[in-house]
């Protein structure tokens, strides 16, 4: 077995060499990411695996900060009239006292690039090109290791890119890759691979094991989360509750059902963070419309629904009871036995209602409650928009996840899925509370159905 490969991400401090290795390797727990300088102070090294197998190893090192006087000690030490090359000079440096003392952190940058097979050179492209960035670089070059400079901060207003892109062309670094680290496009982490690649022929074949493992893994973790939206959705859908006719009896009903849609889709929050492997507070957060990890607009405020642009239907319920239905009969009478029972006291439906509810009240005695359409649009939609989110897709890496994406479009226009309606009638299905009591290969397959739905969407 050859030997993983050793990849050391290097640059200047604070440029999000931290948050690449939490991006790459799915860990919001690595090290610790702040936005003041020096963060970093010691080198950290993660695995990444491809099936099981170590394919390479990532180490975190401190940010370079004083590259300037650090070249000019080394000018001093190894003065350029000698002619030595660079590894040498390094080197010179690296057994020098400034090496564990004035010099410490860019030392251990330093040492740990000597042992490295390649690096990633994080630039925060909002800088502007210093002459501390070429000593820095040029430094970083000495080590003679190939150098993939990762270009961060890409999506943000007035960037320096151009100006960096040249720089690096300049010093010979023409692999450019541009990677936000907090919210990578899609396809960004094979391009970043990619490159290494190509910067490192003889360890292709380990680098493209470590893309398909991470492709794989990406479409499984895409599926299991647009599985725990359909299970979510599912539960809801096949929600009834049944009732006494009373206004306090209806009202405490509606009010229990209410909070109970609302944990469950806290529950579908929380699982889908952590399929993504994100936690509540994380810097990802910042980039959703969640606090601390909860949706800010409460699901059954009829604004919620109307800035979605999802119409509550007509004749729904409004103010305390809304985004429920209130059926006037129970478990079990669908509208065609509502009509033989209409025949039953001498009319149909229509006639039936006409003797009102009160009638009807004490006819059955009780109400059903179920979840409307609406409701479950607005919250297929919000999971699906912050499934987006969580698997980087759009360029919205810096600014909130507009509610009104594609996600919400299509739930909000496309017919009402077909497993959803089935749901509708399989009250055994719901799952809000406890688990379902009937979890069939019926339910199962439903589920799937549309989880393959919402993934492909
Ligand atoms: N929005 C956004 N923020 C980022 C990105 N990359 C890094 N940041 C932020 O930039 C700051 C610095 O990130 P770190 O990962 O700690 O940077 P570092 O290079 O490891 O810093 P040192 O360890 O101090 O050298 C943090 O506040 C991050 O949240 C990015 O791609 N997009
Ligand atoms: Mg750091």
């Amino acid at each position: 077995m050859t030997e993983p490969l050793r990849i050391a991400v290097v640059g200047h401090t604070n440029t999000g060499k931290t948050s690449l290795l939490r991006t790459l390797l799915r860990d919001t727990r690595f090290g610790e990411v702040s936005s003041r300088p020096s963060t970093t102070r010691h080198v950290e090294g993660a695995r990444l695996l491809a099936n099981g197998e170590t394919v390479a190893k990532l180490f975190d090192t401190p940010g370079m900060e004083d590259a300037i006087a650090l070249l000019d000690y080394i000018d001093l030490l190894a003065p350029p009239i000698e002619r030595i090359d660079g590894p040498d000079r390094i080197d010179r440096f690296l057994q020098s006292a400034e090496a564990v003392g004035r010099f410490e952190q860019e030392a251990k940058v330093l040492r740990q690039l000597q042992n490295s097979d390649a690096a990633f050179y994080v630039v925060d492209v909002r800088d502007p090109v210093l002459p501390k960035h070429r000593d820095e670089l040029g430094l970083l070059a000495a080590c003679a290791r190939p150098l993939l400079p990762v270009l961060n901060f890409v999506n943000q207003p007035d960037t320096q890119e151009a100006a960096w892109r040249e720089m690096l062309a300049r010093v010979g670094l023409h692999a450019q890759i541009r990677f936000d680290t907090v919210a990578p496009d899609q396809g960004g982490e094979r391009r970043l691979y990619e490159a290494l690649a190509t910067l490192l022929p003889s360890r292709r074949e380990a680098l493209e094991r470590l893309i398909d493992a991470r492709e794989r893994d990406a479409a499984e973790r895409h599926l299991a989360a647009a599985r725990v939206i359909a299970e979510m959705l599912v539960d809801v859908a096949a929600a009834r509750r049944t009732v006494d006719a009373d206004t306090a009896s209806l009202e405490s009903a509606i009010e229990q059902l209410h909070s109970d849609i609302r944990q469950r889709e806290q529950r579908c929050v929380d699982a889908l963070l952590e399929v993504y492997g994100f936690e509540r507070n994380d810097v990802m957060g910042d980039q959703l419309p969640l606090l601390e990890g909860r949706w800010e607009n409460d699901l059954f405020n009829t604004e919620t629904l109307r800035e979605m642009g999802i119409s509550a239907g007509k004749g729904a319920a409004a103010g305390a009871a809304a985004g429920v239905s209130i059926d006037l009969l129970t478990g079990g009478l669908t509208l065609g036995a509502a009509a033989a029972l209409g025949a039953v006291i001498g009319g149909t439906w229509s006639s039936l209602s006409r003797f009102g509810d009160r009638l009807l009240g004490t006819f059955t005695g009780v109400r059903e409650l179920s979840v409307d359409d609406a409701i479950l649009r607005a919250l297929a939609a919000r999971q699906q928009a912050l499934l987006r989110a969580l698997t980087g897709r759009g360029h919205a890496a810096l600014t909130p996840i507009e509610l009104d994406t594609e996600a919400v479009r299509r739930w909000r226009e496309d017919p009402f899925p077909d497993a959803l309606a089935r749901s509708r009638s399989h009250p055994e299905w719901c799952g809000i509370t406890s688990m379902p009591k009937d979890d069939s290969s019926d339910r199962k397959a439903t589920v799937l159905a549309l989880a393959r739905q919402i993934a492909g969407a």
